[in-house]
């Protein structure tokens, strides 16, 4: 049966977009914001292609105003965005900056107005550069100071905020972070990078507490939940070689975040994963319950399938070896549409997701926090862009989020990434998500057709399933 053009979600579900605060507030030097790691590493040379910055982004520190006019215009009930460490808590510690807590304030205020329920991160990967040159995430204390910041945050918005992400994509913080090397610190690493891992995890759940704190002491309570990107992965061959690879790569993608989150326990296949990298010196007694303590909801980002192989290790000297090197290798999906990132689009893998992790763990509410396609734009005549390839993006995912809800998956929303074409860490400027294009040179904001197709689904669901579209 094919997909309808406009897909049927359940009662009550919730349609958002997502932005990140390095990826599109810019003001990077303003409002006593001071640099974060990602700030260091667009300015080292051959790190970020054509040396492209968050600097100006879209400068959505002075246009939010613009860019919420146009989320009201959409419809959504909801968006996620983050706030920057450095910017409300500059050098990562000490007291908080007030001209930066009162920008979020006048965000979050602007979003009320509009009637849409902000949807805040922690953390989406600007640590605060003093913190990196003191350890970084490999350090105990990252997590301790991260629970400060995140009470600051609370203290200031959590009368009117009540959903709360701690951590976005912890996998590229630890592992593309401090393993792979192509996001910022730029590490290549082995149990450096599996500490970081684990206090990252410590630093959402010291965090958790204190945003349920925060609500108590006025009265209130705070939804908490964390962002992971899972991957559905799958082997290349039935041998039992491919499924051993993908058993590992299982335990590096999802088992590490999942089975401490969600069971109180670390993964059982450690050992066959990393050998003696997985050491354990960075873990205490008691922290698996700082860990493990409830989620409210836990936030899936969502792209694309990853089919693998084994394979011997990269490094054959195991005192080199990265955390990431566990002996597989990414096989090419053939026969499927691949995005500008290279990604291949089988929407079936977001439902295939959803339905084994909700067999496998006890999940708690799930949303999409994050999905969409980075397209080949073009700007037509009329001076708009016709994405039709991202709206068959959309549709189909959307589609697919709604067939695991149709076989008991309790998925309460979806999340588009992005509002708007932003930066895309080591890509730069040319790799665009957004469902409203963003010229560069003069940073006029122009709703794609994905745009419109989106307030559509948004305007077609309220009619369904009663009340206004916001
Ligand atoms: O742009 C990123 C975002 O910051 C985190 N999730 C994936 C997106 C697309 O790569």
């Amino acid at each position: 049966m094919p997909t309808p053009d406009f897909p049927d979600l359940p009662a009550g579900f919730r349609f958002g977009t997502a932005t990140a605060a390095y990826q599109i507030e810019g003001a990077a030097a303003e409002g006593g914001r001071t640099p974060s790691i990602w700030d260091t590493y667009c300015r080292t040379p051959g790190k970020v292609a054509r040396g492209e910055t968050g600097d100006v982004a879209c400068d959505h520190y002075h246009r939010y105003p613009e860019d919420i006019a146009l989320l009201k215009e959409l419809g959504v009930q909801d968006y996620r965005f983050s706030t920057a460490w450095p910017r409300i808590r500059p050098g990562g510690s000490g007291p908080a900056n007030p001209e930066g807590l009162d920008f979020y304030d006048r965000v979050v205020d602007a979003l009320l107005a509009a009637g849409i329920d902000p949807v805040v991160t922690l953390y989406h990967w600007d640590l605060p550069q003093e913190l990196e040159d003191a350890g970084g995430w490999r350090s105990r204390a990252t997590a301790e100071r991260f629970a400060e910041y995140a009470r600051i945050t609370a203290d200031r918005l959590g009368d009117r905020v009540t959903r709360w992400i701690t951590l976005n994509e912890p996998t590229c913080t630890a592992f593309v972070g401090y393993a792979v090397g192509r996001h910022a610190p730029g590490a290549r690493e082995g149990t450096p990078a599996l500490a970081a891992a684990h206090h990252l995890l410590l630093a959402h759940g010291l965090a958790a507490r204190e945003l349920r704190a925060s609500a108590a002491a006025r009265g209130g309570t705070a939804e908490v939940g964390i962002t992971l990107n899972l991957d559905r992965l799958l082997p290349a061959t039935g041998s039992a070689a491919d499924r051993a690879a993908v058993d590992r790569a299982e335990t590096l993608h999802n088992r590490v975040w999942l089975d401490p989150l969600l069971r109180g326990t670390y993964p059982a296949n450690e050992a066959e994963t990393w050998g003696e990298l997985a050491d354990g010196s960075y873990r205490r007694d008691g922290d698996l319950d700082v860990i493990g303590q409830p989620l409210d909801f836990l936030g899936i980002n969502f792209y694309r399938p990853v089919v693998l192989r084994d394979a011997p290790h990269d490094e054959p000297d195991p005192r080199r070896r990265t955390a990431v090197d566990i002996r597989t290798e990414e096989v090419r999906i053939e026969g499927v549409r691949h995005t500008t990132m290279d990604w291949p689009v089988v929407p079936a893998a977001l439902t295939d997701l959803l339905v084994d992790l909700d067999e496998r763990y006890d999940l708690p509410p799930v949303y999409i926090t994050e999905n969409g396609s980075a397209e080949d734009d073009r700007v037509g005549p009329d001076g708009v862009v016709h994405d039709t390839d991202r709206i068959a993006y959309l549709r189909d995912h959307i589609a697919a989020t709604a067939a695991a809800a149709e076989k008991g998956v309790d998925v309460r929303g979806h999340f588009v990434w992005s509002l708007l074409d932003n930066f895309e860490w080591a890509y730069g400027y040319d790799r665009r998500f957004g469902i409203v294009r963003v010229d560069y040179d003069t940073l006029e904001r122009t709703p794609k057709d994905s745009y419109r197709w989106f307030r559509e689904l948004i305007r077609r669901h309220a009619e369904r399933h009663g009340g206004a579209a916001s």
